[in-house]
């Protein structure tokens, strides 16, 4: 058997922008477009993590629409991830609607508007050396057709190489769908679209461009929700954490498929456009240029 090869390699760097006291610009737009990430340095002040923190407990007992927990052999911590919860938790909802978020993400969306679809706390406790995740797209799990969500994922504690995600450079670009990538290994798994193509070994193609970053808490990573992307498990002795806000571009419509009860609502049908409750509209290109129709 050959040995994998970029699961010991140095991965390149991923593209950075220092966003502390502006919006991405066109460089950090042109990145995002030709490698599927961009890395947004202080997207997030310290207020702002301080809110996402003081939701998490909500989050994680009851208040998320979908909560996992994926138990792995031989971990001792907790790998839990969630999503849908500013619906019901306070701090969440004012960390997207009463911050930054929105206008960081709709500078990076080519788009006359924007929708948020679902917000997504993941935490990889100490002692969950084997929480690998495994390579994936996060549109294959999606019920939507078009191209234009970006994943707004920012760190919340000191995220090092040995346990930052990488990315497959480019892989965002054919736009092509592949199987979804089950993540706790159960028979029952409910993503199989055995109409896609198979993930492929990414680890064993050298040709594959393979980016990464070391992150501080409030540095944003921005991705194609076409970009293939995996992490280790965390084999520090501490917490590794991150909320991510994902956004949808105008170009996005509803696609009436079988997915996770928290990427549908009951107002939308095949092809219809993402607005109602639950996937508000927050930006408009009218708004951000100052006109008053929102
Ligand atoms: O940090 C990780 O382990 C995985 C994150 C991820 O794949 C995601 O948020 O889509």
């Amino acid at each position: 058997m050959t040995e994998p090869i970029h699961q010991y390699s140095t991965p390149d760097p991923i593209r950075e922008f220092n966003t502390e006291f502006a919006l991405p610009d066109h460089d950090a737009c042109q990145a995002l477009r030709e490698d599927g990430v961009v890395c947004l340095r202080k997207a997030h002040d310290p207020g702002w993590l301080s809110l996402v923190e003081e939701g998490i407990e909500q989050a994680l007992s009851g208040g998320s629409e979908d909560v996992d927990i994926v138990e792995k052999a031989k971990d001792t911590g907790r790998f839990s991830y969630s999503s849908q919860a500013w619906q019901q938790v306070d701090a969440f909802r004012r960390a997207i609607f009463d911050s930054r978020s929105p206008d960081l993400a709709f500078a990076l969306l080519d788009s006359d508007s924007m929708n948020l679809f679902y917000d997504f706390l993941l935490i990889k406790e100490a002692g969950t050396a084997n929480a690998t995740t495994p390579w994936h797209q996060d549109h294959a799990y999606y019920p939507l057709h078009g191209v234009g969500v970006v994943n707004c994922w920012t760190a919340l504690d000191p995220i090092p190489m040995e346990t930052a995600l990488r990315f497959w450079a480019g892989s965002h670009r054919e736009a092509c769908l592949y199987q979804a990538a089950n993540f706790a290994g159960d028979s029952d798994y409910r993503h199989v679209r055995s109409d896609r193509p198979i993930i492929p070994d990414i680890d064993s193609d050298a040709s594959a461009r393979i980016l990464a970053a070391e992150l501080e808490p409030g540095d944003m990573l921005a991705w194609d929700s076409y970009s293939f992307h995996s992490a280790p498990g965390n084999t520090l002795d501490r917490r590794r954490a991150a909320f991510s806000i994902n956004w949808a571009s105008d170009a996005i419509r509803f696609h009436d498929v079988p997915c996770l009860a928290s990427y549908r609502a009951p107002e939308l049908t095949e092809g219809s456009v993402m607005t109602c409750d639950k996937f508000p509209l927050v930006r408009t290109r009218a708004q951000a240029a100052g006109e008053s129709s929102y």
